[in-house]
């Protein structure tokens, strides 16, 4: 019997050393160490020995049965790793690949717009300043010789906040009071771009919401000539030599005497549409000379010093600079109008 126990072992042990993956691993332990195992006969048969064979062969029985459990961890264990080292090379994670490329934003044309604009006037010397969108009654109106009631206020449709006496600016032109007081008596050269907020009858040409670029000139001995060369140079820095322009006798408060500086509408070359209200020109701004009242409320002595002053739509520059056909196109958020420039 000690002979069989050496044989079981033997093919036991040969059968497994062939075995490469866990279904055939489960087959050898069910045929080697299950209940009919030849193995398991043998412990069957204990009983059935003699007292003096009993303790030996069950004593070799156990230690083959030792042994074969082993083998069948080790083989168990191998095999699980020779599995792992497979999948890790099939499977293997390429952390040198490029990752997805995340799409990079750019400014929006409203910025852009605006930063070409004063861009254009620091080439002539002007400085940029910034002043707050949300203004007392007194900066929005009565400093630019607007006092309460006054009709000009009828132009600026306001909105008001909930804090009282204040709302958001409707217009760049506070900015020339927080400007001149920062700086008189010094002469100044400044832009001050910003986003102003009307309570507006919104069309192709007039936004709620739309930035404006308030240009300002003081010192000696400025006069009207100086306003026209400059807005008049501005125009053919943006657009060429070829840009028609004009200027229309109008009315502002704080302005004497003012005027309305027009483009010649480039979206139908001066044949009229929806932009230019079928005039064939588009308004840009508003300018003149600087109101004396304004010059003082400033801190100028109107009687030294002179000034002009602008207003300048620059949706409407951009307008005409890209033959944008409608004003609302700037805050839809419609991608396919934004990714264009
Ligand atoms: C003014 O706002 C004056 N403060 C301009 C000014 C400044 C005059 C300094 C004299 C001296 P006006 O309301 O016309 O003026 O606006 C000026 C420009 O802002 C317009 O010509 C237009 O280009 C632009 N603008 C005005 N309202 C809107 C609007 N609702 N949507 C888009 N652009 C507008």
């Amino acid at each position: 019997m000690l002979s069989d126990l050496d044989q079981i072992e033997r093919t036991a042990l040969q059968a497994l050393e062939s075995i490469q993956d866990e279904a055939s691993l489960e087959s050898w332990r069910v045929a080697h160490l299950g209940r009919s195992a030849p193995l398991m006969l043998v412990f069957d048969q204990l009983g059935k020995l003699s007292k003096e064979e009993r303790p030996v062969i069950g004593r070799r029985a156990n230690a083959v049965k030792n042994a074969l459990e082993a083998a069948f961890s080790d083989r168990s264990e191998s095999l699980r790793q020779s599995a792992l080292q497979r999948s890790l090379q099939s499977e293997r994670l390429d952390v040198t690949l490029p990752g997805r490329a995340l799409p990079i934003g750019h400014l929006h044309p409203a910025t852009i717009s605006v930063r070409t604009i004063v861009r254009a006037f620091a080439d002539m010397g002007f400085q940029v300043y910034r002043s707050p969108e949300a203004e007392t009654d007194d900066y929005n109106f009565g400093l630019l010789n607007m006092p309460p009631h006054h009709p000009a206020r009828d132009m600026y449709d306001t909105f008001y906040t909930s804090m009282p006496n204040v709302s958001l600016r409707p217009h760049t032109s506070p900015g020339q009071i927080h400007v001149m007081r920062q700086y008189a008596p010094e002469p100044i050269r400044a832009t001050l771009p910003g986003v102003c907020y009307r309570y507006e009858q919104i069309n192709a040409r007039h936004e709620t919401q739309f930035n404006q670029i308030e240009v300002l000139a003081v010192g000696k001995n400025i006069t009207l000539g100086d306003l026209k060369g400059t807005l008049s140079d501005l125009a053919r820095r943006l657009f060429g030599q070829e840009i028609h322009i004009r200027f229309r006798a109008s009315y502002f408060p704080f302005t004497e005497p003012s005027a309305e500086y027009d483009f010649e509408c480039l979206i139908c070359n001066g044949k009229g549409c929806a932009v230019c209200a079928w005039t064939g020109w588009l308004e840009i701004g508003g300018c003149g000379m600087v109101h004396p009242i304004v010059l003082q409320n400033g801190g100028y002595d109107p009687e030294k010093f002179s000034g002009f002053a602008a207003g300048l739509g620059t949706e409407r520059i951009m307008m005409l600079k890209h033959r944008i056909e409608d004003i609302r196109y700037f805050w839809a958020n419609d991608m396919r109008f934004l990714e264009q420039f």
